[in-house]
């Protein structure tokens, strides 16, 4: 309790402004006056860091029109040591230094990638993209923060995107990425929340002490239809969206593992109850018990998988979803394309990848291997059937054994995924596990993928103005032992997975559908470099897979 003391004290104190002799804008935007109807354009990370650096500038406005990269290996960036706009400057007489950002940050849609703050002085307060926004009419919105890392050694209040936050934070989200405290106040968006959250959301991975949440560490304001699968841990006050509430809790949900010791809940670890002029609650509010770990919660009601991820859930709790009016007009959520957690309807949703060809190999008998998910039955030369990954597999024997799947232009999509089983046997030098090229000159290729000697996996892929680009993957398939084998292209990255994990990946410029292309495993065109081992569960998407899609490819049995 000591510890809350000290807190409660220097929070009822106003802070002490720290005084800027200088009145110049050193700062050049890329636009802009400042003003509500003009705001400061930012276009680069050193504009990003230079507002940071002006307190003079935390009143105004401010508009994003780029995404920006803060990664700390480009030019000019750095891994900051307390918060990028709005840190504390230091202590005096006993007082933290600081000027609150108090203006309004527009990210306009855009992103702000590989934020690094590592922040290790245990006087440090604050720590995020701001530090401290404490002002009513303070605003931050649609603003994403990709993979953010932020460590804090000291007391309070780390959070990705804000550690202590009084104002309006609307369509705000950090996806993947830490957030890491020694002490207390730690959530994935925001540390401590005294203002309105509005349609926001978090999915990377919260560590902390006490008051620690997927979304937001202590609440003391109001949280409206958001929604965390980070997961978290935590010694004191942990919960999957929010560790400690104080206030109000409305049409959230949590899907994210939980651990802690004590006061630990599915949504909310600890709940103040009613008292202090207002009482605090979470309305209409879910968990999900089977991923979260957690049978209780200070608050919501808990779910199963299934359940959550059914409409009628929500809406029955009165959610406001698109394509319908009686929960509201305002058409908040949406539930996504495929199976899956609602949404929010500002989220923009890739098209979910489809499979277009499928051979599972589990015929047993014959030369034809069907494609159960197209019309792209596979001819079999000189293959045998053999015991498989997942029932059957195709044996090649490294000579002149192939699998021709034709030559639709379907097998050969502008973005895909291609994925596989492979136990190889003993071959000397490259093999070819598939190819796709032109029968008549197979120099010509559109993709090929090919095993060495020493087990790695080389993928090359055809662009449309440039040469191919390769991708070599640094771990190796053994030889007589299962791999899974997935390669992706995703639009402007090549990429190849070992055993569902992202191994290596290389940008290419792009691409487009190839007619005239002839799909062979095992082989180069039938004619040479024979794989010799078993193949199984080949697929093809339309799309890139996540790394979840992958991972669960390569783990059938979970
Ligand atoms: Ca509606
Ligand atoms: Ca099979």
């Amino acid at each position: 309790m000591k510890v809350l003391g000290m807190f409660k004290a220097w929070r009822t104190h106003i802070a002490i402004i720290t005084l800027i002799c200088s009145t110049s804008l050193a700062v050049e935007f890329a636009g802009g006056t400042g003003e509500p109807n003009d705001p400061y354009q930012i276009a680069t990370a050193e504009q990003l860091i230079d507002l940071g650096e002006d307190p003079n500038l935390y009143d105004k406005h401010f508009i994003l029109v780029n995404d920006i990269d803060l990664d700390p290996n480009l030019p000019g960036r750095k891994v900051f040591d307390k918060a990028v706009i709005a840190p504390n400057t230091g202590v005096m007489e006993g007082w933290f230094q600081r000027t609150p950002f108090s203006g309004v940050f527009n990210g306009n849609g855009h992103t702000i990638a590989n934020l690094a703050c590592n922040s290790t002085d245990q006087m440090e307060m604050e720590v995020g993209l701001f530090g401290w926004v404490a002002d009513p009419n303070a605003e931050i919105k649609n603003l994403g923060l990709i993979d953010p890392h932020v460590y804090a050694e000291g007391l309070f209040c780390a959070g990705s995107l804000v550690g202590f936050f009084c104002g309006t934070l609307r369509n705000c989200y950090a996806e993947g990425g830490t957030v890491t405290g020694r002490d207390g106040y730690v959530g994935g968006l925001a540390g401590d929340n005294r203002g309105r959250m509005v349609g926001c959301y978090s999915t990377g991975t919260v560590a902390g002490d006490s008051y620690v949440g997927g979304l937001v560490g202590g609440n003391y304001g109001r949280i409206v239809n958001c929604y965390s699968t980070s997961s978290v841990t935590g010694r004191l006050d942990v919960g999957g969206l929010v560790g400690y509430n104080n206030h109000t809790i409305t049409n959230c949900y949590s899907t994210g593992a939980v651990d802690g010791d004590e006061n630990v809940g599915g949504l909310v670890g600890r709940t103040m109850g009613t008292g202090r002029g207002h009482g605090s609650a979470e309305i209409n509010c879910f968990w999900n018990v089977e991923t979260s770990g957690q049978t209780q919660s200070a608050g919501g009601t808990g779910l199963t998988t299934t359940e959550m991820q059914m409409a009628s859930t929500f809406l029955d709790a009165g959610w406001d979803f698109v394509d319908e009016t009686i929960n509201g007009p305002n058409d908040i959520w949406k539930m996504p394309p495929y199976q899956g957690y609602p949404l929010l309807a500002w989220q923009e949703v890739p098209a979910r990848a489809e499979l277009v060809a499928h051979w599972r190999f589990d015929e047993t008998s014959g030369d034809v291997a069907e494609d159960s998910a197209g019309d792209n039955h596979a001819a079999l030369h000189r293959t045998e059937w053999a015991e498989g990954k997942i029932g059957g597999a195709v044996q090649l024997n490294g000579f002149n054994a192939y699998v021709d799947c034709g030559d639709s232009v379907a097998l050969g999509p502008e973005q895909m995924a291609l994925a596989m089983w492979l136990e190889p046997r003993h071959m000397g030098g490259v093999r070819y596990i598939v190819s796709r090229a032109k029968k008549e000159n197979i120099d010509d290729i559109d993709y090929t993928i090919t095993r060495d000697l020493t087990g790695e996996i080389e993928f090359v892929a055809a662009q449309l103005d440039l040469g191919p680009v390769s991708v070599l993957s640094k771990a190796i398939t053994p030889l007589r032992e299962w791999s899974h084998l997935a390669v992706c292209l995703d639009g402007s990255e090549a990429s190849i997975y070992i055993n569902g994990r992202l191994d290596s990946s290389t940008n290419y410029s792009q691409r487009v559908p190839r007619q005239g292309y002839r799909l062979v495993i095992s082989s180069h065109q039938g004619s040479t470099r024979f794989y010799n081992g078993k193949i199984d569960d080949v697929r093809i998407y339309n799309g890139p897979l996540s790394e979840d899609d992958i991972l669960s490819l390569a783990n059938p049995d979970m």
